[in-house]
């Protein structure tokens, strides 16, 4: 890129050509970049055809208006990866993401969480999208939420929440924050898309996990929590709710020898 500095300050006529090349050659490279975090997390799961997985994602948002990807665009991705009962140790989470992550990190045989998945891991943290009449994978300048509802970022959480809640089964965990105004929002993914899908008949129990801040006055008792707690008993699904210190969930992640989900 040194060299396109040095051309650009040529003739009007190089400096436009040049000025083509080199914004090509920029796309190219960040389109590169995405490609190459895809391969190199897919491949720590070996089970995956990473190429084929990399091909239906594409073609989810490629080539396309970046405000117009629906949430179904990502039925052929979800099918080629198709997420695994995990009874018992599923974590939904909202508003809380480094704090169930921390524990995630240290205590993998506990919880399960979206992003422990090969699609969550493959897709955490990246921005993408496409454009009608190119084949490339554009990671800067991609709508977000305020500009469209249905965008390839957003969709794909939509998309991938909702298959991740359809398999939860047994006690589900949720941990969700006590130091916001509406730890339940119904506009968060967790309360819109995955609360939602559990399955009465297989999910038996939500355990939600309200992380506070030390000494904070309990959570559990927000009003929005009593909305979560009236629609589980309306399904039958046992409820429970937890305030739970931000530093005991840290703790806990350091304890190896206690049970899961027995040290709070
Ligand atoms: O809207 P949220 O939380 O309630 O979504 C969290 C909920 C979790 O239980 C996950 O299973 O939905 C799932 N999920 C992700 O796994 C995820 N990873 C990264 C939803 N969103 C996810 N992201 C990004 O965080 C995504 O870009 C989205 O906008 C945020 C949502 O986080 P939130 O508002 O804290």
């Amino acid at each position: 890129m040194g060299l396109c500095k040095k051309l650009l300050i040529g003739d009007g006529i190089t400096a436009l050509i040049t000025l083509i090349l080199c914004l090509s050659l920029g796309l190219t490279v960040v389109s590169r970049n995405i490609t190459s975090t895809f391969f190199s997390r897919c491949e720590k799961f070996n089970e995956y055809d990473c190429q084929k997985l990399w091909d239906a994602f594409q073609q989810a948002y490629v080539n396309k208006d970046p405000c117009k990807v629906p949430v179904e665009a990502y039925d052929p991705l979800i099918a080629a990866a198709p997420f695994k009962h995990q009874c018992n140790k599923t974590m939904f989470w909202s508003k809380t993401k480094d704090v169930v992550h921390g524990l995630t990190a240290k205590r993998n045989d506990c919880f399960v969480t979206l992003e422990d998945t090969l699609l969550g891991s493959v897709l955490d943290n990246l921005t993408w999208c496409g454009k009608e009449g190119s084949n490339d994978t554009f990671t800067t300048g991609c709508p977000g939420w305020s500009e469209c509802v249905n965008n390839p970022v957003r969709s794909f959480w939509n998309r991938s929440s909702a298959a991740f809640a359809d398999v939860a089964c047994g006690n589900v965990t949720a941990m969700l924050n006590g130091s916001i105004n509406t730890p339940f929002n119904p506009t968060s993914n967790f309360a819109s898309v995955e609360v939602p899908r559990f399955k009465a008949s297989r999910v038996k129990k939500l355990n939600v996990v309200m992380v506070i801040q030390k000494n904070a006055i309990s959570n559990c008792n927000h009003s929005s929590l009593k909305e979560l707690e009236a629609n589980m008993t309306k399904r039958s699904i046992t409820y429970t709710c937890k305030d739970v210190s931000e530093s005991r969930i840290q703790e806990c992640g350091s304890k190896p020898e206690i049970a899961c989900g027995a040290c709070w």
